[in-house]
């Protein structure tokens, strides 16, 4: 019994993100066929502490990642490095399609849909938080999980 115990305060210790004032969630990316080409993950990280940023992110499957956004050039949205990405205080940062990600440039392999990629995102103050990205469907919008649509936590 006291293994038992001992264990299961073992994998609590090993899970950053529920101690952390830092969570991260809905986190997804798009299959990408090729390797070779590049990809971009998207999620969501909600903050519970003071003020952070996402300064870099670091991940296997491609040769370099780095943190991007899209900004207006004219008619067309273009994408652009950027060094940090803010996570205010009791709020959050959202990395969606259109917005902020983190991309993969130049795949080691290619991301297959119904795979995990292992991303590990470095912030500023919480410091590494690791993250199972799971591929999607190429143009998928977000991650596929229940939504409360009918009967559901509806806020007016
Ligand atoms: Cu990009």
């Amino acid at each position: 019994m006291k293994t038992i115990l001992l264990a299961a305060a073992l994998l609590l210790s090993a899970l950053p993100a529920i101690a952390a004032d830092i969570q991260v969630s809905g986190a997804f990316m798009r299959a990408a066929p090729v390797a070779g080409g590049n990809g971009a993950a998207f999620l969501t990280v909600t903050n519970h502490g003071a003020d952070d940023r996402l300064v870099s992110a670091e991940a296997s499957i491609s040769r370099t990642v780095e943190l991007h956004t899209h900004v207006k050039d004219g008619d067309v949205f273009r994408m652009r490095k950027v060094e940090s990405i803010a996570v205010p205080a009791h709020g959050a940062a959202e990395l969606k399609p259109g917005g902020d990600h983190i991309m993969f440039i130049g795949l080691t392999a290619p991301a297959k849909e119904g795979t995990k990629v292992a991303l590990t995102l470095v912030f500023e103050k919480a410091g590494k938080i690791e993250v199972d990205v799971p591929v999607l469907a190429p143009g998928a919008m977000g991650a596929a999980m229940p939504m409360p649509m009918h009967g559901g936590h509806m806020k007016h």
